[in-house]
């Protein structure tokens, strides 16, 4: 027995699935989960001694790399001075004014994860608008909270649970589900529910159904849309913020939305999310207006360490987006070479740093198209990029992420390997 699999059988015993996050379970893809204890840069090692090329990036905070020397020192000097306050500290406004000036947003909120910040976004929409109905998308994901566990994506849907028990059906009726790339279909509910709907809630790229990105006009659309019928425009950009750009999709896409959800990147990390928004908006939220939201360790000023390091450096380097779109770039094309030359039928969706290798003949536009692919292909290429020195998400809806420390020496390592595994799948 490997040390990682005494740990998993020792933690099934006292932690559900034995993990803290079910995606981490490896359920889907036929093995255990290396149990990891240390990461430097764009590596890792499992417990076993064993080192990685890490795709996972911890689920894309990490899009400087592990314990970037900056940010651990910032952590470490932070600590120092004591771990939390519950008290305003001058940190949580240099982390505002940055966010603010970086997502364009008059106003943010520090919350403690992305599950946070998407459920005080909805609250403020609904609060905002007088209206309780709230759109999203099949196989999207926005976290945990009861009203977006609606048809949703990551391990939700790996799980196959998408809907989960628990949420009242009353709760559930209220999240209305459009599909993904289809303005049409978001219309047709706005219609039906006409002056009931207060936000449209997106993943700008969806990357929880596996990478999609969203089609030409597609944003832009909804932006519309969302105008039309008087509701609020929510981008959950807990993956894309500071991810694809520095302004995330909005700058990406040029699309502007009325609130933003934050999560991973801004916190460099530690479990730091955020919402965003007018000040219109955002001034009604306690103590100033009447949606209330609240939190002990919000705006900690160990985790706000962490994150405004991480964002400065994003902030003063756009040559980072560079490097990781040149990134990108390479491993899609070694990745689609590498099952081109051993007739795997596998398509490659990517944008900028994250990206899916989906194991499917046809084009994967969206939930049905990415429901539909070869699992258990899925499963084998997983084990064989373990086997290849490479840890990727365990799942066929998930993403693999790149960071600022990996080099083009370790993405052909990992096409190298592709090749290799292509043959056995
Ligand atoms: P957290 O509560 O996990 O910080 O964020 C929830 C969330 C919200 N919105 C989007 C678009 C997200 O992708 C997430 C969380 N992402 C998953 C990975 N797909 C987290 C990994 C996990 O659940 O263990």
């Amino acid at each position: 027995m490997t040390k990682s699999e005494t740990l998993f059988t020792a933690a099934q015993q006292v932690l559900p699935g034995g993990v803290n996050s079910p995606v981490r379970a490896c359920r889907a893809v036929g093995t255990y989960p290396r149990f990891l204890q240390a990461g430097k840069g764009s590596r890792v090692t499992d417990v076993d001694g064993h080192d990685y090329i890490d795709l996972i990036c911890s689920w894309g905070p990490l899009i400087l790399g592990h314990a970037h020397p900056a940010v651990e020192e910032a952590v470490v000097e932070a600590a120092k001075n004591g771990l939390s306050f519950g008290a305003p500290t001058e940190i949580e406004v240099e982390m505002a004014q940055l966010v603010c000036r970086m997502s364009g947003m008059e106003m943010v909120r520090m919350v403690n994860s992305g599950t946070e910040a998407v459920m005080s976004a909805l609250r403020l929409a609904r609060g905002a608008t007088g209206r309780s109905k709230i759109i999203k998308f099949a196989g999207c994901y926005h976290g945990h909270s009861d009203s977006m566990l609606v048809k949703a994506g990551s391990g939700a849907l790996t799980g196959g649970a998408p809907d989960s028990a628990g949420v009242p059906q009353e709760m559930a009726a209220d999240t209305l589900t459009a599909t993904y790339n289809d303005a049409a279909s978001v219309r047709t509910l706005l219609e039906a529910n006409h002056g009931q709907v207060a936000a449209v809630i997106v993943e700008p790229v969806a990357a929880n159904m596996g990478v999609v990105p969203p089609q030409p006009g597609f944003l832009e659309a909804l932006r519309g849309l969302c105008d039309a019928f008087g509701a609020l425009l929510i981008f959950d950009e807990v993956i894309t913020g500071f991810r694809l750009a520095a302004g995330g999709a909005q700058s990406y896409y040029g699309v502007r939305a009325d609130l933003v959800t934050y999560g991973k990147i801004i916190g460099g990390g530690m479990p730091v999310g955020a919402y965003a928004g007018s000040r219109k908006l955002m001034e009604q939220v306690a103590p100033l207006g009447p949606v209330y939201q609240a939190g002990t360790l919000s705006g900690n000023p160990v985790a706000m360490a962490a994150g405004l390091t991480q964002l400065r450096i994003l902030d003063q380097n756009p040559d980072v987006y560079t490097k990781l779109e040149r990134l990108g770039q390479r491993l899609q094309t070694g990745l689609e070479d590498a099952f081109l030359s051993a007739r795997i039928p596998a398509r490659v969706n990517r944008v900028g740093s994250v990206l899916t290798v989906f194991f499917t003949g046809k084009p994967v536009t969206g939930y049905d198209q990415a429901r539909s692919c070869d699992l258990q292909r899925f499963a084998r290429w997983y084990r064989g990029l373990l086997d290849h020195g490479i840890y990727a998400a365990p799942s066929q809806f998930e993403a693999m992420f790149l960071s600022a420390a990996h080099t083009a020496e370790e993405i052909d390592q990992i096409i190298a390997a592709a090749r290799e595994i292509a043959k056995t799948l």
